[in-house]
């Protein structure tokens, strides 16, 4: 071999021997090798791991000192079609951990900017009475939120995020991106149900948990279209999948930007505003949707809103065929934990990275 030749070998020979903690990116060296100091279970097979938790977060109740809580939301009643929603959490749990900790498009680590835990699943006291459920949901958001927690919840029916909102605008209504087919802001009852999934946002704004000039909703299409009035009588600004399709990506990011502002905001990503090839595991399948890299584009699109919560609901593992959808529910779930962890770290201005505990 030559000379020159052998040289250049032995270049490639030491690239090849370079370790994940003398990783190119020093922050991520630097993540690697604490996860190893503190036995973080963050890079181990995921069959290997007795308990599963959201994206590996260690299971935690006590909220002083955390930054983020991801919980699971498995309300199952107050929805017309699917059912099984209540099998969710469980699902992602084990799904998210093929995402993460590391967004592979700007490098960031959520675990490295905040404090985040797997707050568990809140208890339901009555699991099959609606009102009681939404009472539960609301105390147990009321608790993290005077913590000074955000709230990353898994559903359960879409109906959860009207406790939610209802909870974190006690102090002033919030704003709202909501993503969905469907715009959940029907008037009157649903199968003799008043608090339903379809009255989702209704609920939200006249409890005064969010605000309706600072709400957009985007992906609304479909049979049920003609039940949502109150969205355009309110004020919203409602981004329809044509006019999706006719504005484009970045001018719809633009607008969301425009009509949140600076102020709070939550995202609420209901799995059936993605088009129902890409995601068929939903309680009420719609076709003719965003694409999977659209909506994971849109989310990236979001990145700067002052983000004080989020939810990702609706997923019904029952009818999730080899768990195509729960993968994709939980690769999205990534991208919001990445936004929240940022947000979060602005508007407190701190690092407070999340440790594991031995056992
Ligand atoms: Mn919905």
């Amino acid at each position: 071999m030559a000379k020159s030749e052998e040289e250049k070998l032995m270049k490639l020979k030491a690239f090849a021997e370079r370790t994940l903690e003398n990783h190119r990116h020093p922050h991520i060296g630097e993540f690697f090798k604490r996860c190893a100091d503190e036995e973080a279970p963050v890079f181990d097979p995921s069959y290997m791991l007795t308990e599963k938790t959201f994206y590996r977060a260690p299971r935690r109740r006590d909220l002083n000192g955390l930054d983020i809580a991801c919980l699971g939301l498995p309300m199952d009643v107050s929805a017309p079609y699917h059912g099984g929603q209540k099998f969710a959490p469980d699902a992602l749990r084990e799904a998210s951990h093929n995402h993460g900790p590391i967004h592979d498009r700007w490098n960031v680590i959520p675990f490295d900017m905040c404090n985040i835990a797997d707050y568990g699943n809140v208890d339901f006291s009555r699991p099959h009475d609606t009102e009681q459920t939404v009472e539960d949901i609301y105390n147990a958001i009321c608790e993290i939120d005077d913590a000074d927690v955000v709230p990353f919840s898994v559903g359960g029916v879409h109906t959860v995020s009207h406790p939610v909102l209802k909870a974190l605008g006690r102090k002033e209504p919030i704003g709202l991106i909501h993503i969905d087919a469907h715009a959940d802001t029907m008037t009157g009852d649903m199968q003799g149900e008043d608090l339903s999934d379809g009255a989702v946002f209704r609920n939200a704004v006249l409890d005064q948990g969010i605000d309706p000039n600072r709400t957009v909703q985007i992906g609304i299409r479909g049979f049920a279209t003609h039940y949502w009035d109150f969205s355009h009588d309110s004020g919203m600004r409602v981004i329809t999948m044509d006019d999706f399709d006719e504005m484009g990506l970045p001018a719809v990011i633009a607008e969301v930007h425009k009509v949140i502002g600076d102020g709070p905001c939550y995202l609420t990503l209901d799995s059936d505003g993605i088009d129902a090839t890409y995601l068929p595991g939903t309680q009420l399948p719609e076709p003719f949707g965003l694409t999977s890299r659209e909506v994971r584009n849109l989310i990236r699109g979001f990145r700067g809103i002052d983000m004080v919560g989020a939810d990702i609901v609706e997923l019904c593992p029952l009818v999730d065929v080899r768990g195509t959808s729960a993968n994709l529910m939980s690769a999205l779930g990534f991208e919001i934990l990445t936004l929240l962890s940022e947000a979060r770290v602005k508007r407190t201005g701190t690092i407070n990275k999340t440790h594991w505990p031995k056992y």
